[in-house]
């Protein structure tokens, strides 16, 4: 795929390798400023020599296929490498996560402590409810470079957002499980904007139908895409009552990531 926008040249390729359909590899050419917007949904998917999906006949599916699958995500850079050192720096000294209660999910009846760490901000008031569990939001302002982000957030999106989940993972052991964002406090049509800062990992997108061994389709290739240190991935709707994401274990990986989540809640 190639993308040109205003002077700002970049060109991103995106490819799925043989052996691994699902696996998506980003090769970055060229990205010396922020990227403008670059839909990830433009790209071409090998499916493997025996696959039925080869629908292009060249072994590739189309942005199209994706599109009437209901995937629609983008991705770009939002912070220059000097920008996002600064605020992983400042995101490490003054975030204050979560611990004992707050810090814990019912998964099949039973309580665990969640596999990371996490915190939310965000309007007055308002409350997280997910996995049997309720955290509530702190202050914009207990954390000062959060308005920071959240303005160029907004200014690239042009979105308020009055509510942000931060999960902090410590290393490649630490992980999220597959989910869907689809609380019914949050409001469906808005879109959720991650920022990532630290360690690059992997993020994965499956398809409802193709989970699981009752799965009613096995066509749709899931799509694993990296995150990269100053990084901004939007998930518009309906993408969330389609697909699954995950942030999957990646025991290689020794250093930490820290992800903001920022979201439209009902008031
Ligand atoms: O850390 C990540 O990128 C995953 C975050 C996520 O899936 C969520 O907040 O719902």
């Amino acid at each position: 795929m190639v993308c040109f926008v205003g002077r700002l040249k970049c060109v991103i390729l995106y490819i799925f390798k043989d052996e691994s359909p699902s696996t998506l590899e980003k090769v970055l050419l060229s990205s010396t400023q922020p990227l403008p917007c670059c839909q990830m949904g433009s790209i071409k998917v090998k499916c493997g020599k025996n696959s039925k999906n080869n629908s292009s006949g060249d072994g590739t599916k189309s942005v199209k296929y994706y599109e009437k699958e209901n995937f629609n995500v983008n991705y770009r850079m939002l912070f220059s490498k000097n920008e996002a050192d600064e605020l992983f720096h400042q995101l490490e000294s003054n975030v204050d996560y979560y611990s004992g209660d707050l810090a814990r999910i019912k998964m099949f009846g039973k309580w665990v402590n969640i596999p990371r760490q996490h915190v939310a901000y965000g309007s007055n008031g308002l409350h997280y409810k997910f996995s049997g569990n309720t955290i509530p939001a702190k202050p914009w302002s207990s954390v000062p470079c959060l308005q920071q982000i959240k303005d160029r957030v907004e200014s690239v999106l042009g979105v308020t957002f009055n509510f942000l989940l931060i999960n902090r993972y410590a290393n490649g052991m630490q992980y999220m499980g597959e989910h869907r964002d689809d609380e019914k406090e949050l409001e469906s049509d808005a879109p959720i904007a991650s920022v990532s800062f630290g360690q690059e990992r992997d993020f994965t997108f499956r398809h409802k139908d193709c989970r699981g061994k009752q799965k009613k389709r096995s066509d749709v290739p899931k799509i694993t895409h990296s995150l990269q240190h100053g990084s901004l991935l939007v998930m518009n709707a309906p993408t969330n009552k389609f697909w699954y994401h995950a942030l999957p274990k990646r025991s290689h990986t020794k250093n930490p990531r820290i992800n903001l989540t920022f979201r439209v809640m009902k008031e």
